[in-house]
């Protein structure tokens, strides 16, 4: 591939561009799969799913996977080459966010994500959408053995898709069972629930994967980077903790998503704090219109967040994370390790959707 340098000082929405061309180029390829003889129909199939399921999101993750190898290489310039490599590795993210999100929508009984209907729910889609959860996932073991099977770290690469989506899974199975319908006990919800639920299902595979990715592709080995994955960790513990209030206090047209959580009986940050700070009369409340479908009982839970102030107690949560997460920052080492953490961290500090 020729070493044509990629113009680096273009503005974000320049770069956001160039990693959308990608997109358009591995979706190609995917498309034109010589494993398969796909019908007219089974190809127009596939291509409304991609772009219905992996487009529409924000795509800090995989850009994020671009920014960090800019910042490790230090040089804003990528070659034509380093550029397709560290996009893709980007979109292998984004589809399997984009696997998650199918399957989460489903098990949450969701209606809405990225401003429209869930995948599920359209119709002639239905069930189907398990499916296409599944070559979703599928299709990344496809584009990185397409671009990477040559490369020294191909293997660390599979290795750490698997991990981060084992992860993935068995943060969404803690965050199902402790939900299970009959068993309800609030009393079981604490702090080290919500913390391992959100570590496990969100923060492996929106923080330490893209970062993760990064320095495989600048050739470093990831078991001398314990320090940053603890960071990182953190990080994505943050970010669902964002999610969680977004949940409630979000509005749903600037979203894209209606919340669920109250309904649903998830163990969400919101709860958890509210059942620190309520009395008898008030968890009594909680205890009899949490996880409920009815309007007006989830209208009650809102008015009693209201009422614990849980909007501020957010608010301080926030300014403490940020300033905790700098401070572990500014002792790495690494300048440029630095450097990757704290854009991570500014792209998302007081984020609204
Ligand atoms: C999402 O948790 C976690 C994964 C792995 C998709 P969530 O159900 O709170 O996400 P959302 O609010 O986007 O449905
Ligand atoms: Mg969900
Ligand atoms: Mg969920
Ligand atoms: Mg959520």
């Amino acid at each position: 591939m020729a070493a044509a340098a990629v113009n680096g000082s273009a503005a974000g929405a320049d770069a956001k561009a160039a990693f959308g061309r990608i997109y358009g180029t591995l979706k190609e390829e995917l498309l034109k799969d010589p494993a398969f003889e796909f019908t007219t129909e089974s190809h127009q199939w596939i291509d409304r799913m991609l772009d219905y399921n992996v487009l529409g999101g924000k795509l800090n993750r995989g850009l994020s996977v671009v920014d960090s190898y800019k910042l490790l290489k230090g040089a804003d310039d990528l070659t034509e080459e380093e550029m397709f490599l560290s996009s893709t590795l980007g979109w292998c993210i984004e589809w399997l966010q984009a696997f998650f999100l199918v399957l989460d929508d489903i098990m949450d009984d969701s209606v809405t994500r990225r401003g429209q209907p869930c995948w599920y729910r359209v119709p002639q889609v239905g069930f189907i959408a398990v499916n296409d959860g599944i070559i979703l996932r599928n299709h990344i073991s496809r584009m990185l053995r397409l671009h990477f099977k040559k490369k020294p770290y191909y293997a660390d690469l599979l290795d750490l898709f698997n991990e981060v989506e084992f992860k993935t899974a068995s943060g969404q199975m803690l965050d199902l069972i402790t939900t299970h319908e009959g068993e309800k006990d609030l009393t079981k919800y604490n702090i080290g629930v919500h913390r391992r639920i959100v570590q496990y299902k969100t923060a492996y595979y929106s923080f330490y994967l893209p970062v993760a990715c990064a320095l495989l592709l600048s050739g470093e080995n990831l078991d001398n980077y314990g320090a940053v994955e603890n960071i990182l960790v953190e990080m994505g513990t943050y970010f669902q903790v964002q999610d969680d209030y977004l949940d409630c206090y979000g509005e749903p047209e600037f979203i894209g998503k209606i919340g669920t959580d109250i309904e649903d009986y998830k163990c969400s940050w919101l709860v958890v704090q509210a059942l620190d700070r309520a009395d008898e009369s008030q968890k009594s409340v909680l205890f009899e219109n949490y996880g409920k479908k009815d309007p007006a009982c989830v209208e009650k839970v809102k008015n009693l967040y209201k009422e614990l102030n849980l909007e501020a107690v957010f608010h301080e949560y926030e300014s403490e994370s940020y300033k905790k997460l700098i401070a572990e920052i500014e002792v790495q080492p690494s300048v440029a390790v630095q450097k990757v953490l704290k854009s991570f961290l500014h792209k998302i500090y007081k984020r609204q959707k």
